[in-house]
């Protein structure tokens, strides 16, 4: 049982501490939940229930809780070497190691990597980075970044303003000038009745034509996740990426791929830029790069900017923690473990679609209007009426109700909105899927119990 007494340290929590993404007076009412510790895919609270952790923490966990081969690789280097900086020519071993280490595994001509601290800090970097690429360029009007709305970039001012979250603009005055956002592809909510392939193409081809506005010397960018993560696991029709990168292309647009959440395996490859083909000229990577252990970001930077960069000179920009070596270190040991467990391959051929055909089996239950994913990363959407897909009335609360549901029968599942997501440990066995799944059934009847009690009212 857990070395501490649960109430005080609520106590503790309410008096002193902020959460991120937290509505403060809601916290106060029903206290928070205490996390105390975990093992493979499962999570114990502190009152030693269990939890499938369906969320593979916050999208990172990718090799499970309680990986010896990590924790080991952190201890060796907090002894060698805890801290050095890479700034005025140094370097040590754990970072140039994961360099060559990540060149390896990426895909297209991406030879080059920056180290930062998180995901955020890898979009703040990027921005920094193609505006600095386009004015050595001699071209000091290509500013614009491109983004779209409902995506996620991360907290930092750069990162919240390239994001397309309403909510998040409103607070502070973003976004920053010179970000601006397009449509996104995200059928089930914004395309009901259009064919797929149409409304792919027609929300990729915004981007041209916010380009033209514009006028396309204006334009440093395009950013967008492969998938979208925090808005919702939307998975854009297969026309989408393929016209984006030919718009990019055509007016010589830089492509930035956000692959906090895709890379390291989520979608069945080290990357999801291959799944879709794309050939960015950087990409952004965080969270499964060290499966969660100790905070580590980086941009991988593609052949012609990297050139650029390098003719261009100091690029005034890094972090005290940029490349921190027992992040670099466990980073390393991690990718070792995926490789030689094969992990990808595994998510690609057999676990992800494995989950994909058992999510799959919960489209018959009345409250679903929609399953889809992909690798093992999935979602569903509630629905009040399974025909027209019309929603549940927002004071509702569906997505929340069906959250507390699958929580109280033992499954970390995530709403936004009302759309059920599932991004589950790369390491979940086949019975843990049956379990997933069984859970999340669980949850969607004592949800439509709720709802129609609600309603019924
Ligand atoms: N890009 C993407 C695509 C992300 O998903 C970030 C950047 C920012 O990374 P850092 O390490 O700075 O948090 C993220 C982060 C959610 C949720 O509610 C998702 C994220 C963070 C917090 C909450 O799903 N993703």
């Amino acid at each position: 049982m857990p070395e501490f007494d649960k109430e005080s340290l609520q106590q503790l929590d309410a008096s002193h501490h902020l959460h991120p993404f937290t509505d403060p007076h809601a916290l106060q009412q029903k206290g928070t939940r205490v996390i105390e510790r975990g093992e493979g895919v499962y999570l114990w609270d502190a009152d030693g229930h269990r939890l499938l952790d369906g969320m593979a923490g916050l999208w990172c966990v990718n090799l499970g809780y309680g990986r010896e081969e990590l924790i080991e690789a952190a201890n060796a280097q907090l002894r060698r070497l805890p801290y050095y900086n890479l700034f005025f020519q140094t370097t040590h071993p754990p970072a140039a190691e994961l360099a060559a280490t990540l060149a390896g595994i990426l895909p297209g001509d991406m030879q080059h990597l920056f180290f930062t601290g998180s995901g955020s800090e890898c979009n703040d970097t990027v921005v920094r980075m193609v505006r600095h690429f386009w004015a050595e360029q001699g071209q000091l009007e290509r500013t614009v970044i491109i983004s779209r709305h409902n995506a996620y970039h991360g907290s930092t001012l750069a990162g919240a303003s390239l994001g397309g979250m309403k909510p998040m603009h409103s607070q502070g005055g973003l976004p920053l000038p010179d970000m601006v956002h397009i449509d996104q592809p995200y059928h089930f909510d914004e395309g009901q009745g259009t064919d797929p392939h149409a409304f792919g193409l027609e929300r990729a081809r915004q981007l041209e034509q916010k380009i033209l506005e514009l006028g396309p010397e204006r334009v440093a960018a395009f950013i967008g996740e492969p998938i979208q993560g925090a808005g919702g696991v939307i998975i854009p029709p297969d026309s989408y990426w393929p016209e984006i990168q030919r718009i990019c292309r055509q007016y010589d647009i830089l492509l930035v791929v956000d692959e906090v959440i895709c890379g390291f395996g989520r979608t069945g490859h080290w990357f999801a830029c291959e799944h879709y083909g794309l050939e960015p000229d950087l990409l952004c990577m965080a969270k499964g790069i060290t499966s969660g252990y100790i905070p580590l970001g980086a941009v991988a930077v593609g052949a012609r900017v990297a050139r650029g960069l390098i003719a261009g000179g100091e690029f005034f920009h890094g972090f005290t923690y940029s490349g921190h070596p027992v992040a670099c270190a466990v980073a390393q040991a991690a990718i070792e473990v995926m490789k030689n467990e094969h992990i990808v391959e595994r998510v690609h051929d057999d676990i992800g679609p494995y989950l994909q055909r058992r999510w799959a089996s919960l489209s018959d239950h009345p409250l679903v209007g929609e399953t889809r994913g992909l690798g093992l990363v999935a979602a569903l959407e509630l629905v009040a009426d399974k025909t027209t897909h019309a929603r549940y009335p927002e004071d509702a609360g569906a997505g929340l109700v069906c959250r507390e549901h699958s929580l109280n029968v033992g499954l970390v599942m995530r709403a936004v909105g009302d759309t059920m997501i599932i991004s589950p440990p790369l390491v979940i066995t086949h019975k843990q899927v049956d379990e997933l799944v069984d859970k999340a059934r669980q949850a969607l009847d004592l949800t439509l119990h709720t709802l129609s009690n609600q309603q019924g009212k």
